[in-house]
């Protein structure tokens, strides 16, 4: 029996990777460049056992249908063919994501499974060879290997891209972001499939393609230069750049609803009155606030008169993947 169980944090865009340059092993269009976050993350144990028959994936303590386990096994696969295991797998997750919030995340879960395998195999992999594998799982888990800003790489084969931190010099540190969770009713596009219809229908998304490498270089002035405003002009920039594209889509299609135009529009206006943030928005009608860490009490403050506080969670920067302790079994 091999076990390993690992930790990850979700991550944030602030440079969307949208588009897909290869789908069976997930190589984006463009590098996309992220903050990892404390307050959502998951932890997953895995244990490998020639005694099961087929594998088995519990999240959150409920037993998943067959689409979500056959994603997993797929995962699994790349580990058994690195370590020559035959084994199935036990697989628990438990997504820590505050209550009634719908902030479910790939990136985290996939991440924290590809630690868990590296660990339970003893594969002793370096975080950028977990990186590769992760990002086969679900693209943005392989920003979630690292903590604080980071960026992916887009590569041109299955070695070449990856993720890597970014040198920030405690940048993150001074900085907050506020998701407003806004209601969920509303077909869901699921990310790959919004990319998949963006990439082959948008008449925008040549444009995106020219514009997110410049947003991209600018965005890690701005980190470097420790410059709050305008690593939020670029940041709320790119995200409306991307929404733009899904609007261009043939069928059109958005992940806004009414809401998150008055989420988008309270931040437009609390900028104005001199507390200075911007938004960010992704697969999804949440709006995230990204603003500095002294100025959160106040924002958080002028968001609760507008939305309601079970709707409003603060987050910082987080920390990359953790690889823990497997609790003895009885
Ligand atoms: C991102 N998103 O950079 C972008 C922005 C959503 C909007 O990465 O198909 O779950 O598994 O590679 O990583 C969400 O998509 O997609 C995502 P797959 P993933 O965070």
């Amino acid at each position: 029996m091999y076990k390993g169980k690992a930790r990850a944090h979700t991550n944030i865009a602030l440079i969307k990777y949208w588009g897909k340059a290869d789908e069976t092993i997930i190589l984006p269009k463009n590098n996309s460049l992220s903050l990892t976050l404390d307050a959502f993350y998951t932890e997953t144990s895995v244990c490998f056992d020639k005694s099961l028959t087929a594998d088995r994936f519990t999240l959150d303590g409920v037993l998943q249908d067959e689409k979500a386990t056959q994603k997993v096994s797929k995962f699994l696969d790349l580990f058994r063919q690195k370590a020559n295991c035959t084994s199935f797998a036990k697989v628990e997750s438990i997504n820590h994501v505050p209550t009634a919030a719908g902030l479910a995340s790939s990136a985290s879960g996939l991440c924290a499974l590809a630690g868990a395998c590296n660990q339970a195999l003893g594969l002793g992999l370096s975080q950028k060879e977990l990186s590769k594998i992760a990002r086969k799982g679900s693209g943005s888990a392989c920003r979630s290997v690292y903590g604080g800003f980071v960026e992916w790489e887009k590569g041109y084969d299955d070695d070449s891209s990856y993720a890597a931190p970014i040198d920030s010099a405690g940048f993150e540190d001074e900085l907050a972001m506020i998701f407003i969770v806004v209601n969920q009713k509303q077909k869901k596009v699921s990310s790959r499939d919004g990319m998949k219809s963006t990439v082959e229908t948008s008449g925008f998304y040549p444009v995106w393609l020219q514009e997110a490498p410049k947003d991209l270089q600018a965005i890690k002035q701005a980190i470097y230069a420790k410059d709050f405003t305008k690593l939020g002009q670029i940041t709320e920039a790119n995200a409306l750049k991307m929404h733009a594209c899904t609007l261009a889509a043939v069928p059109p299609f958005t992940y806004w609803n009414a809401e998150s135009m008055l989420a988008m529009d309270a931040v437009r206006d609390l900028r104005e009155s001199g507390l200075e943030c911007y938004f960010t928005m992704d697969a999804g009608p949440n709006v995230k606030v990204l603003c500095q860490k002294k100025d959160e009490a106040a924002i958080f403050a002028e968001l609760s008169k507008q939305f309601r506080n079970e709707q409003l969670i603060i987050a910082h920067a987080g920390v990359g993947i953790e690889y823990l302790e497997m609790e003895v079994s009885k």
